[in-house]
């Protein structure tokens, strides 16, 4: 049969070229014999011309990677010339309105170091789709608006594979001879490509129940390798709450009779949504204290209810394409946002998830890669899983949240999930629905799915004594992005308040208005420039803006040291408490920076020390949020404010910040530690979770100061705790300091946790984070050690991608080491999983904002990569887009 022939350049994929299938597909019959390294794949499909197709169209259908065996329609072989194949497309020149194509591929998982399509993992077989890794399984229409019944059987050896899984329910299963087994699953539920999945292994299950809102008891399954069964029991217990949550909040009910998730030590990202079976990184499933930190407990919650909340928002409802890629993602982000939110500290989870966004997603907005939240255009489409479309995306959705109200939004989903349950449909029918639902019309809003870039308010007030009036006037902006260079105004909702002398929120009257509105209110900005006059105001007052950080803005306002500082202690939004304190450590870190770069001497402003005080003493605080209080802005966050970056004064003056405090604070930052220092067995509940998050912040700092007392304690700390999140940090303020004690707890801790694979990934984090001067070197030498595996994503990340990401004065050491050893690993990747190597090629996008030495540095780097001869699509299109003009 025919090979596929030669790939071409990549082409660049436009929304404005969608177009429908000419043909449907029905259903779907699929039976694999599973083999390493020849797996069978034989599918029969039941293929319509649409009513609107066109009459003489060919039928062309993806696919990547494979070898056709054969090829039937209507159980005639087809002849050589009545198809042709290149290196992406099966094309079948003319084909009735109505018919069964029989197709037989072979394909071979055990080299399918891209862990997309059908791939083996730790000696057993998984499957990764999204987004168009079924072409890499059979030739079919690879997208999401093709949604097809499927019924899936396969065949594999019973002892190696005892388990076999698919979508949907167990129809039929048995022995074979020579050994074999099969099983047969039927998925009622029609779906697009992406979400298919097949499992196959020798795995342990623990199982529970679920008792749905109308009363049916669904089947609850967690697949994991045997030595892991004792680690699923938080995962399922989240996912309980999960259910619940979505039946109580949104009404939405589990509809198959059998959830299955399974874990696999070789996965792309944190999990995946298919109909049923979901597919999850080990990561996201096994926990126990001893192992796992409060954050893993907190992110296993959240991806959990993540994947679960894709049942209806992207697997009943999906996307039209890939362009509508939020509509599934940025609604479920935001679902998920409010589960953790619900069941933890709802401030904390806010605070952290704006961290996020400020971190990444505006960065990612100054870049070249900048895309709207439903993008235009695409070379790679696993490109545009971003935080842009996944977070920006989710604060979209919470802005209309907000807008509405919660009753509103919920008559909105309602109608959405009702009027287009079973569809592929757009970010504008999702905005349809919430319109007519509640009679309101988002024609601007929805400039927020269209424009990229982050837009700015300047804000300026004005206070006159003899009307007792306040005007704010707000200016937006918004910096060109890739292909956009002029924005028109979008629809900001600013929550804000005013507060009195005394700290108390001022009742709100407009003027026009006939009566004052207590507490918060929003204002609708919806022009470049608007004014807002509050009257009967009685004092001069503090504004306190954009509470709860209402839109995904940055604010530019001249609040003194003082006001932030009073803010810090009154506003009556957590929110903003901990915002006022971040403008207040970003003034004085940017001030600090000019200091550095005239050769001053530094001095850190002693108010601030006692803001910092007054916060650690204050013993009525919630603990968490005192914990985010006293944590300064990070580095990559304080980049945001400079150009050009100098990442190395950036790192030299947060350390001189962090040790001035611990120098000036170090008896209250003992007397909390201590405090705080839990002696009970380890809980994780939200009060647990806020009384280590602030002792271990105190830890860091005080092993800032060189002393050996409290070096000691940290030991301690690292031998005694009984719990991950304990051990981790005293691991990680020991590996940060050049100290005898270092060694001897990082070889310790390898000794004793060198079979858990998710703990020896902290245990490579750690080292590739660390800021000592030699770091690159022991990373280095952390590719060679037993522990690292370049095929495997984990270790990948925990070691070469927290270096590059989470490392920012070794990556950026001004030799150019660091660009040109992350380099050499895009190559090496950029064969092997380009995936995973164009996550790491963005840390070189924004080159163009470092200081002139650095961009020659990082330019060359991209230019070597870009001379690379069988680049990936992956990889082409960040070098691309990075490099171009
Ligand atoms: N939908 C998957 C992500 C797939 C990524 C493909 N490159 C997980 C999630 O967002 O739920
Ligand atoms: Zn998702």
């Amino acid at each position: 049969m025919a090979d596929q022939s030669k790939a071409e350049t990549p082409i660049t994929i436009r929304l404005q070229d969608y177009q429908p299938t000419n043909y449907s597909v029905d259903s779907i019959q699929l039976d694999f014999d599973l083999q390493e390294e020849t797996t069978r794949v034989r599918s029969a499909m039941s293929i319509q011309r649409r009513a609107d197709g066109d009459a003489q169209a060919p039928l062309v259908l993806d696919g990547e990677k494979l070898k056709l065996i054969s090829i039937a329609i209507d159980g005639e072989a087809l002849s050589d010339d009545a198809y042709s194949l290149d290196e992406e497309h099966l094309t079948i020149h003319s084909v009735p309105d109505f018919f069964i194509l029989e197709l037989e591929t072979e394909i071979n998982p055990a080299s399918n170091t891209e862990l997309s399509g059908l791939y083996t993992s730790g000696g057993n077989f998984c499957t990764q789709c999204e987004a168009e890794g079924f072409r890499r399984i059979t030739f079919m229409y690879d997208r999401p608006d093709v949604m097809a019944k499927y019924t899936t059987s396969m065949v594999a050896d019973k002892a190696k594979y005892p388990v076999l899984l698919s979508n949907g329910n167990l129809v039929d299963s048995g022995d074979l001879e020579h050994g074999k087994h099969f099983a047969k699953w039927e998925d009622p539920h029609p779906k697009p490509t992406y979400l298919f999945a097949l499992v196959a292994g020798d795995l342990a299950c623990i199982s529970d129940k679920f008792i749905t809102m109308s009363g049916r008891e669904v089947d609850l399954r967690i697949y994991v390798q045997h030595h892991n069964k004792d680690q699923c029991g938080y995962a399922m217990r989240s996912l309980k709450k999960a259910m619940k949550w979505d039946e109580e909040v949104y009404g939405r009910e589990y509809d198959l009779d059998i959830y299955m998730i399974v874990a696999v030590d070789d996965f792309n990202m944190g999990a995946m949504e298919n109909k049923g079976l979901n597919v999850f990184n080990s990561k996201y499933v096994l926990a126990k204290p001893e192992t796992a930190t409060d954050s893993d407990f907190e992110g296993i919650e959240g991806v959990i209810g993540h994947e679960y909340f894709h049942n209806w928002s992207g697997n009943r409802v999906t996307c039209r394409d890939w362009f509508q890629l939020s509509l599934k993602e940025g609604f479920t982000v935001f679902r998920d946002q409010e589960f953790s939110a619900d069941m933890g500290s709802r401030g904390v989870k806010r605070i952290a998830d704006v961290n996020i966004l400020r971190t990444h997603q505006f960065r990612e907005d100054a870049s070249p890669m900048a895309h709207p939240v439903r993008p235009d255009s695409y070379v790679e489409i696993n490109n545009f899983y971003t935080v842009t479309v996944y977070n920006k995306g989710a604060e979209v959705v919470r802005m209309l949240h907000h807008l509405l109200g919660p009753e509103q939004f919920r008559k909105g989903t309602d109608l959405y999930f009702e009027r287009h349950d079973g569809q592929a449909v757009t970010t504008d029918d999702f905005v349809k629905a919430l319109e007519d639902a509640n009679d309101e019309d988002f024609s601007q809003f929805k400039l927020w799915y269209s424009q990229g870039g982050t837009p700015q308010l300047d804000v300026q007030r004005q206070y006159n004594e003899q009307e007792k009036t306040y005007t704010l006037t707000i200016k937006q902006s918004c910096p060109p992005t890739p292909g956009q260079k002029e924005k028109q105004p979008f629809h900001i909702p600013l929550a804000m308040g005013l507060l009195d002398s005394r700290g108390q929120d001022i009742p709100l009257q407009l003027q026009g208005e006939t009566e004052a509105v207590p507490g918060t209110r929003v204002l609708h900005i919806r022009e470049a420039e608007q004014s807002f006059k509050f009257i009967n105001v009685p004092d001069k007052p503090v504004p306190s803006l954009l509470r709860g950080f209402s839109a995904p803005v940055k604010v530019a306002t001249d609040l003194s040291d003082e006001e932030l500082s009073f803010l810090m202690a009154h506003d009556s939004d957590d929110f903003n408490r901990w915002e006022a304190g971040q403008r207040l450590a970003i003034k004085i870190f940017l001030a600090l920076l000019d200091d550095l770069n005239q050769g001053k001497p530094l001095q850190l402003n002693q108010a601030f020390i006692l803001a910092m005080k007054k916060i650690l003493e204050n013993d009525r605080l919630d603990k968490a949020l005192a914990a985010q209080a006293i944590s300064l802005p990070s580095e990559s966050y304080v980049a945001d404010f400079v150009q050009p970056i100098d990442p190395l004064a950036i790192h030299q003056v947060r350390l001189f910040m962090r040790k001035s405090l611990a120098i000036a604070l170090k008896d209250v930052l003992l007397s909390v530690y201590e405090a705080n220092t839990d002696k009970g067995p380890y809980q994780i509940d939200s009060e647990a979770i806020g009384k280590r998050s602030l002792k271990n912040i105190c830890l860091h700092y005080l092993m800032e100061l060189d002393d050996v007392a409290i070096r000691q304690r940290c030991v301690e700390q690292f031998e005694t705790a009984s719990n991950m999140t304990d051990v981790i940090t005293a691991l990680s303020a020991l590996a940060n300091t050049d100290c005898d004690e270092r060694h001897d707890a990082l070889a310790k801790f390898y000794d004793k946790w060198k079979g858990e694979a998710l703990v020896v990934d902290k245990w490579l984090g750690i080292q590739a984070t660390s800021r000592l001067p030699n770091t690159l070197a022991s990373v280095k030498s952390l590719t060679e050690h037993e522990a690292f595996n370049i095929k495997n994503p984990n270790k990948v990340r925990a070691l070469i991608g927290a270096f590059a990401h989470g490392n920012v004065v070794n990556f950026h050491d001004v030799s150019g080491s660091g660009y040109e050893f992350i380099s050499d690993y895009i190559i090496e990747l950029n064969k092997l999983n380009p995936q995973i190597a164009s996550r790491l090629t963005t840390v070189f996008t924004l080159w163009r904002k470092y200081d002139q030495q650095r961009q020659t540095l990082m330019k060359n780097q991209l230019e070597r990569i870009k001379a690379e001869p069988k680049l990936s699509k992956d990889v082409y299109e960040i070098i691309e887009k990075s490099l171009a003009e």
